[in-house]
């Protein structure tokens, strides 16, 4: 299946949390399925990073969904996911984000009105993967989540925020009293430039201070709605709502910076 298509991400390696299996020996049970090769192909290095000695690393990622490799001093980069067979793609003028569901005027936004109409916030913040990677001080720009959500006029009783991706399959949520915080953002820019297509462009969300299954990309659908109806992709499958960094999904990180 994915041998002859290295470049195209499988499945979300984050399925399963890897210290959660094996107690007592985690990296060693790592390896062994890094050897037995499950088809935990889902990693990819982040463009950013392909230099020096992630190139010469690159087969053995690649090949490693496990997280080994996450013990060579080459583990501040991204990894690419998607939970598709592939990377979606849209061109940056046929792009439109819709706000709808429990609003007084819901609204479709283009790129353009995204990146020069609408108030730009930027943020740096650390960025982390609930598999434990880390990539710090992330640079995002964009509009604030609670700027789209003030224009569309949300009702009173709404309480959730909904989000959908042209990928067709990743979903996302968030109470809205978290959707309203400073630093959550729809980006159009990720680490200083144009997010890039396996990053989630031309818009995903960055929710900075939760872990990185919340940061939507390709994000295309903004709802609100009056109760939780979908909790999103990977909270389907046991991963928390609140996703804190550190302080949810039974792990202890760091506060992020
Ligand atoms: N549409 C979509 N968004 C997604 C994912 C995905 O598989 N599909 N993976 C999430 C997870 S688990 C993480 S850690 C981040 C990773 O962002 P990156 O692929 O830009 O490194 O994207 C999140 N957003
Ligand atoms: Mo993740």
């Amino acid at each position: 299946m994915a041998d002859d298509r290295p470049d195209l991400p499988l499945d979300e390696p984050a399925g399963e949390p890897v210290d959660a299996e094996g107690a007592g020996s985690p990296i060693g049970r790592r390896l062994v399925l890094g050897v037995g090769g499950l088809g935990v192909l889902g990693v990819l290095l982040g463009a950013k990073v392909q230099r020096g000695l992630d190139r010469a690393l690159r087969p053995v990622t690649l090949r490693d969904g496990t997280g080994l490799t996450d013990l060579l001093p080459t583990a501040e980069r991204f990894r690419i996911y998607s939970v598709t067979d592939g990377l979606p793609s849209m061109r940056d003028a046929d792009y439109r984000l819709q706000v709808t569901g429990a609003v007084d005027a819901p609204a479709t936004y283009t790129l353009e009105d995204l990146r020069t109409s609408l108030p730009q916030t930027k943020l740096v913040r650390d960025f982390q993967c609930v598999t434990g990677w880390r990539v710090p001080k992330v640079a995002w720009q964009g509009v604030l989540l609670r700027e789209l959500l003030d224009r569309a006029g949300v009702h009173a009783d709404a309480t959730h925020v909904h989000f959908g991706s042209f990928d067709g399959a990743y979903t996302e949520s968030l109470y809205l009293r978290d959707a309203r915080r400073d630093d959550v953002i729809v980006a159009h820019q990720m680490l200083g430039k144009a997010v890039t297509l396996e990053h989630g462009g031309p818009v995903r969300l960055c929710v900075a201070p939760m872990y990185g299954y919340k940061s939507i990309k390709w994000l295309d659908r903004i709802e609100v709605t009056v109760g939780l109806i979908d909790q999103g992709y990977w909270e389907a499958r046991g991963y928390d709502v609140e996703a804190w960094v550190g302080k949810s999904n039974g792990r202890s990180d760091a506060p992020i910076g």
